[in-house]
């Protein structure tokens, strides 16, 4: 039963489900769509599968697989952060045999002057992380020494599956714009993606214009997973093709919020258009 693992390296339970997504071998696609919201899951699941199986939820996981124009998908909600995505990559690697092609459709805040409502495809992703050790007192907040934001090089999503979701996208929203271009994951929603929050001593006031100088002002889009889908695609040792895509649900320079309708409805539309390129692309 799940919870009963062996193997402190890399636990499974007696049928080999993976500790933490709870599936065994043939219980997850090799194309797989994640999102971070169960509910956004759940949706795409009822409005775009047939055919589908037993739900399978454990540890904050749902995977939900069935069929899309007769191919197998899986749909899996993963919730927030790169520690979820590290395991749904690793985890999701374990349970299937030979290629995959996982596509990321999640929410995203922009920091360009682009409406809310408009969507991003990410050709690469940087990492933002907070360095407790500008706090230390050995340091004292000095950022000669230690900056209290590292902001990593870019790494690249797979272009093949890149390209068919621009195409996907674009012939789904019409009377949308789509930005293509940098995405930065942050290891926190609100410090290190610039948010002021007065109750703590942050040091992140001039973190939003740093990234914009660094990266030429390329950075379109600020989230949470993007960056270890990205880096763990890249470095695995049998193929995984990777895409990210994102509702532009907040702008960060206007302060504007997307109503939750248009949500919605964005969430169905781009869930065809991934599910259109995860089918098309080849895994052989
Ligand atoms: C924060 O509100 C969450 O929304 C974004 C962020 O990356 C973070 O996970 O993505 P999802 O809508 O896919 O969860």
């Amino acid at each position: 039963k799940l919870g009963d693992a062996k193997n402190a390296n890399f636990p499974v339970d007696e049928r080999n489900a993976v500790y933490h997504l709870g599936v065994a071998k043939g219980e997850l696609s090799q194309r797989i769509l994640t999102v971070g919201d169960s509910e956004r899951a759940s949706r795409l699941t009822k409005e775009l599968l047939e055919e589908v199986e037993e739900e399978k939820a454990h540890r904050g996981f749902v995977i939900h697989t069935g069929k899309y124009k007769g191919v197998r998908v899986s749909i899996v909600s993963i919730g927030m952060g790169t520690p979820m995505m590290d395991f749904l990559v690793r985890e999701g690697r374990f349970v299937v045999d030979g290629p995959m092609a996982i596509i990321r459709y999640g929410t995203c805040g922009s920091i360009k002057d682009v409406e809310v409502g408009s969507l991003a495809i990410a050709e690469s992703s940087i990492l933002i992380r907070r360095n407790p050790d500008f706090w230390h007192s050995d340091n004292n907040k000095d950022q000669t020494k230690c900056k209290p934001y590292d902001i990593s090089k870019p790494v690249a999503g797979d272009k093949e599956l890149i390209d068919l979701l621009k195409n996907d996208f674009e012939s789904i929203f019409k009377d949308r714009k789509t930005v293509v271009g940098i995405n930065a994951s942050a290891d926190s929603f609100y410090s290190s993606q610039g948010r002021i929050d007065p109750e703590f001593d942050d040091f992140n006031e001039q973190l939003i214009e740093n990234i914009i100088d660094l990266y030429e002002n390329k950075v379109n889009t600020l989230e949470m997973e993007t960056f270890q889908l990205y880096h763990l695609a890249t470095r695995s040792k049998q193929p995984i093709k990777a895409a990210s895509s994102t509702i532009i649900l907040a702008n960060r320079v206007t302060q504007a919020f997307l109503d939750n309708n248009t949500k919605v409805k964005l969430e169905i539309e781009g869930g065809r258009a991934c599910l259109e390129s995860l089918i098309k692309v080849n895994l052989n």
